[in-house]
């Protein structure tokens, strides 16, 4: 059987710093998925969660879903899904009923993956586990079952050696997830397309987003990729989906407009941290000492002349 394996959509009308019409870039990507599933008889299209980009349903307005809806419809095959951080406010999974990923799940246009088995007869059995985003790994206690083929859907960091992300999310290392007991774990969250890496049963693929959500060095110039798993064979291949250069698709005049900003900022922020005011006659004459830019010091004397009407 096979599976089309896809990554983090991030599905959003209006990306600010984007300059191309983002329906029609959603639109071409799923006709090189669907013409993919339709070519080898797929039996799923499986996503890896982060269906949304914006966590909060009021800012996903009913054409936009009308949009995705009328997309995902055209599907050859069914689709399926995990919940991505992206999908929920809060990173509060519960609350799925009231995303507008919950509608696609009420619809059936997306199927919600926990635990669905697969059978084509001469085949063998494909057991497919999704886990939402925030599952703890260190809760399983499952065993291989070795007549069938399974893959377990993820949506988390994950390294070779494991750790912590700025301290407070889990990177799983490669030896806590073999705990999955997966031939195949496809995992979403980080958008960085790798390569498969190999531990124990296990093949890890990280296809990377479909979308490139951010102008950051991470999403500039990165492929875009799909994967399909073939479990008859017990064989993986990519595809790299046709996508614009990213001179052609960001603004990064207004991403360096921004940058220089920002870097003017922290330039002011270093300096007033450095800055006595106990012996300084005035934060005004102390200012003017520093060595920012016009605009930042109309601001803060602007800020100052509020503190002191308050
Ligand atoms: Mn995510």
């Amino acid at each position: 059987m096979i599976f089309i394996c896809v990554g983090d959509i991030h599905f959003q009308d209006k990306y600010s710093h984007r300059l191309d019409d983002v329906r029609k870039t959603f639109t071409s990507k799923f006709e090189e998925i669907y013409n993919w599933a339709e070519r080898d008889a797929a039996e799923a299209i499986i996503l890896t969660g982060d269906i949304f980009n914006n966590k909060n349903p009021r800012n996903i307005s009913h054409d936009f879903m009308s949009f995705v809806c009328k997309l995902l419809s055209e599907a050859p095959c069914p689709i399926y899904s995990i919940i991505g951080n992206h999908d929920v406010l809060y990173n509060d999974i519960t609350r799925i009923d009231k995303h507008p990923l919950g509608v696609l799940f009420a619809s059936g246009l997306i199927k919600p993956l926990c635990s669905q088995s697969f059978t084509r007869e001469g085949e063998p059995m494909v057991s497919i586990r999704g886990y939402n985003y925030g599952f703890d790994f260190n809760t399983l206690n499952l065993s291989k079952d070795s007549d069938s083929v399974h893959i377990a859907i993820t949506h988390c960091h994950a390294s070779q050696e494991g750790g912590s992300l700025f301290g407070n999310e889990k990177i799983w290392s490669f030896k806590e997830l073999e705990k999955l007991k997966a031939n195949y774990i496809l995992n979403g969250h980080d958008h960085t397309p790798y390569s498969n890496s190999k531990f124990g049963i296990t093949t890890l693929l990280r296809p990377g987003g479909l979308f490139r959500a951010s102008r950051g060095k991470e999403d500039r110039e990165r492929l875009i990729k799909i994967t399909k798993i073939d479990t008859k064979k017990l064989k993986t291949y990519t595809l790299v989906l046709p996508y614009k250069k990213s001179d052609e698709v960001f603004d990064f005049t207004t991403k360096e407009l921004l940058d220089d900003e920002n870097q003017q900022i922290a330039e002011f922020v270093g300096q007033l941290s450095e800055t006595n005011f106990k012996s300084a006659k005035s934060v005004s004459d102390e200012l003017d000492e520093m060595n920012i830019s016009k605009d930042i010091r109309a601001v803060v004397n602007g800020y100052l002349d509020e503190v002191k009407r308050t």
